[in-house]
């Protein structure tokens, strides 16, 4: 037979598909649902090596399950609006519209290319107006429920992408796009209320056993619930009260100075009109400008100023100096920290820095601590020591003891906080859905009446005319009348952040077509997602902002889930020469190109088998080429046995090699099953159909005497197509047509497995010490001699007979013997 003719097979079998609508799926109560997504694309222009993975993936589990007899929804839209969209259309002068549909349109084609079995028919963009149209539906119904406010605040402003970003959006003080660092300014801003969510969003999380426990972990700390206390120290020489927020009241005797955030508003009163006021505030400037440039980290130095002013400990009546501190921030608890040196790390070094008291008040057991010895912040828990009536108290106890105390003294009450805040979606881009709110001079803010919406983006978005510039520049979207009162009125102009779009698509694809409501009933019968698929770097924000709108729809009546995503698989990375594929680091293989050599099922193939799906990917060339010669062996010997059959009835007795073929056969169901169920595990599983082809070859062997009869070689290359479909399937449905099975391939049902046939034949080993009989094994007849050696050394009898002696030899006689010298 000819060389296997990828390209022509691939495209007949894409077809195939397309025209037979093969992967379209409809609800359909007398069958268990499955729903199999990834991650869905941003446009960005073409597919990496990263989507092909992760498609990949996805496909191999949908197509698994449908065989599996699931009723299997694998759907597939675009991430579309964003920020490249703007950016390219400057570059290239033309419309964001423009420009993300035409990439939508080829990497569409990509993904048919590789032979995905989506659900085409219910494909959508974000950037669709029968997208956004209820996502503004749904922002309205927020808004009427009291989940959306706007607030003047001071945002994360990036310079360069010109964008107010979320907190989340922020790292380590810098763009998430761009890297550039972030600025704070001050603007009015569109919020959700996901703090409302804050605790079931904590809670639930122990419901996640499907969840990559890492990703659950990361989770618990954004969300960062912290339980203390606000304690009040009155200011000595005035009315005011410094608040604090503290975790550790236990630790309240031990205070010996305060620390406040240099944007504190008691600020201005601690040091106005004193004497080192020009002083103080040079150093608040030079803190501020700092905090500009580098993010608060725990690596900062230490730097602070005292004020020249003391507060009252309520507790024990001690005067408190206040420092300003470039550590305190300003947006967490009350913006003032009691400091604490003797446990807490921090304090301490400032303390050092400083030369301020040190006053150790809770001693961890077997512990002394001499203020003067110590070089680190003792943070363990103990016994309370110099805390008035609490010593001797357990300091995990006192917590709770001295905050009942501050409230029955009236100087604190206990209180929670979150590290998470409020969601700011207000961006002030073109390419977004335009937040439907109006701005009137006499009724305020006024929203969208429901059959206004849509609201467009002006200047045909859709057909991708003209300019993009932000729509507060644009006098042709900005006025329009007020809906309550029909004077003149401006419409908002920020878009939302891209990140809420993400946040429900999963569950519109249950009913995409739907263009009267946002959501309808099929949702019931589709959510929550079974197995979500995608990169870890979305472990924090579309994984917690999805988890929220899940919880906002269900509260609003459209969804009866709790959570969006039963399973959650992160991926690897897939990395080249050590590094993450990227156009910076130059080391970017190209799907197409590769398809264009290898043909779909052989990259696909490469990507499965190369590492278990949560791993990295390592590229490597000699791997792509040892997949695409396997599908040519495998393609070779079953086009030969297609040509050359003799349609024979089963052999009376089946002679050994049959035997061990269908043995063979049954083990190798058993491991992919099992592989595939655990974890996904397509690498293993692909091993143990390899090893299966291997055995299928070796009975077939014309230049050997004894083969397998027919019929058993036909079972072994039928069942050995059905479970190389999902990860091959172009190449399984040719070579299905080549053997002329009367069937369809589709129409398969995974196959089960016979434990008996799978069963080794049993083998009797002799075990003998210095030649002496001593006790028996019973094996599997495909045993190694090293498991043997290691068995025999263990086995109860052989142990009583060489314990204490050193073994000398061991003798192997194969599937008979083995004997111990000693
Ligand atoms: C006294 C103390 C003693 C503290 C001690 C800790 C250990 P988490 O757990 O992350 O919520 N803190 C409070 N507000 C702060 C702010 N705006 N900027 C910087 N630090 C602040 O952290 C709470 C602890 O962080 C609080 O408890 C406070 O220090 C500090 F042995 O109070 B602690
Ligand atoms: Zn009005």
């Amino acid at each position: 037979p000819q060389k296997y003719d990828f390209c022509t097979v691939e495209k007949r079998w894409q077809e195939y598909w397309e025209t037979n609508k093969t992967f379209r799926v409809v609800e359909d109560e007398a069958k268990k649902k499955y729903y199999v997504l990834e991650m869905f694309p941003y446009p960005s222009g073409r597919i990496h090596m990263g989507h092909v993975r992760n498609y990949t993936i996805g496909d191999v589990v949908a197509r698994y399950k449908r065989l599996r007899g699931y009723n299997v929804l694998h759907p597939m839209g675009w991430d579309a609006f964003g920020l490249p969209a703007e950016n390219a259309a400057q570059k290239h002068r033309t419309h964001p519209a423009k420009w993300t549909y035409e990439n939508i349109a080829y990497m569409k084609s990509q993904l048919k290319k590789l032979g995905f079995s989506y659900d085409w028919d219910r494909e959508f963009a974000t950037c669709d107006a029968g997208y956004y149209h209820w996502e503004q539906k749904l922002f309205l119904e927020m808004y009427d429920r009291g989940l959306v406010y706007r607030k003047i605040t001071t945002v994360n402003w990036c310079d360069t992408c010109q964008t107010v970003l979320a907190n989340e959006q922020v790292i380590e003080g810098t763009c998430w796009r761009c890297d550039a660092f972030v600025q704070p300014r001050k603007m009015h801003g569109w919020f959700f209320k996901i703090l409302d969510y804050a605790d079931e969003l904590l809670q639930d999380l122990s419901t996640l056993d499907g969840w990559p426990e890492k990703v659950v972990t990361m989770q618990h700390n954004w969300i960062g619930k912290s339980t203390g206390l606000i304690c009040n120290f009155p200011i000595e020489g005035g009315d005011e009260e410094l608040a604090i927020f503290t975790t550790r009241p236990d630790t309240i005797f031990g205070v010996t100075f305060m620390s406040i955030a240099a944007e504190h508003p008691l600020v201005d009163t601690l040091i106005g009109g004193g004497n080192r006021e020009k002083e103080l505030r040079a150093f608040i400037a030079a803190i501020a400008d700092e905090k500009r440039r580098r993010p608060v980290t725990d690596e900062l130095d230490k730097k602070g100023m005292f004020t020249g002013r003391y507060c009252r400990n309520p507790f024990n009546n001690q005067r408190v100096p206040i420092y300003i501190a470039n550590f305190v921030l300003m947006e967490y608890g009350t913006g003032a920290v009691m400091a604490v040196p003797a446990h807490d790390q921090r304090d301490f070094e400032f303390a050092r820095t400083y030369s301020l008291p040190i006053v150790p008040v809770v001693i961890p057991p077997d512990t002394e601590l001499d203020p003067d010895q110590m070089t680190a912040a003792a943070t363990e828990p103990g016994r309370l020591v110099n805390s008035g009536t609490f010593n001797g108290m357990d300091s995990i106890e006192a917590q709770a003891a001295i905050i009942v105390h501050a409230e029955d003294i009236g100087c604190g009450t206990s209180h929670t906080t979150y590290r998470l805040r409020d969601w700011g979606i207000s961006r002030q881009r073109y390419w977004g859905a335009p937040i439907p709110m109006i701005h009137c001079p006499s009724c305020g803010v006024v929203p969208v009446p429901l059959e206004d919406l849509p609201i467009r983006l002006p200047d045909g978005a859709d057909t991708g005319a003209e300019e993009c510039t932000p729509l507060s520049r644009r006098p042709d979207f900005i006025n329009t009348t007020c809906p309550s009162c029909g004077g003149p009125a401006q419409r908002e102009t920020d878009t939302m952040d891209t990140f809420v779009e993400s946040s429900w698509y999963f569950a519109r694809f249950a009913c995409s077509d739907n263009d009267d409501a946002i959501l309808d009933r099929r949702t019931d019968y589709w959510l929550p997602v079974d197995q979500y698929i995608g990169g870890v770097e979305h472990a924090i924000l579309h994984l917690l902002y999805s988890r929220f709108f899940t919880k906002v729809l269900r509260d609003l009546g459209y969804l009866n889930i709790d959570e969006p995503f039963t399973n959650l698989l992160t991926q690897g990375m897939v990395i080249k020469d050590g590094a993450k594929m990227s156009k910076s680091k130059g080391n970017v293989v190209d799907p197409d190109q590769l398809i264009g050599q290898y043909g779909a099922d052989t990259v696909r193939l490469f990507s499965l088998f190369a590492a278990p799906p949560e791993r990295d990917l390592e590229w490597n060339a000699q791997g792509v080429e040892g997949a695409s010669r396997f599908l040519n062996r495998v393609y070779r010997t079953i086009a030969h046995l297609a040509e050359h059959r003799t349609i024979a009835a089963p052999a009376a007795e089946p002679d050994e090699s049959d035997r061990d073929l269908q043995r063979k056969l049954h083990q190798t169901i058993r491991k992919v099953s099992f592989d595939i169920d655990n974890d996904f595990h397509f690498n293993t599983a692909i091993s143990a159909v390899m090893e299966l082809f291997n055995a299928l070859s070796a009975a077939t062997d014309e230049t050997k005497p004894q083969q397998a009869t027919p019929a058993v070689i036909e079972e072994v290359i039928r069942t050995m197509l059905v479970l190389l479909s999902p990860m091959v399937p172009h190449f399984c449905s040719e070579m299905w047509r080549i053997m002329a099975f009367t069937d369809t391939l589709e129409d398969q049902s995974w196959p089960s497995f016979d434990e008996k046939t799978a069963r080794e034949d049993q083998l009797t080993i002799v075990l003998q010490v210095n030649g002496k009989v001593r006790s028996r094994l019973q094996v599997g007849a495909d045993i190694s001699d090293e498991s043997l050696r290691e068995q025999a050394v263990a086995d109860a009898n052989m142990v009583r007979y060489i314990e204490g002696k050193a073994i000398k030899k061991i003798i192997v006689v194969k599937k008979k013997l083995v004997n111990i010298v000693v």
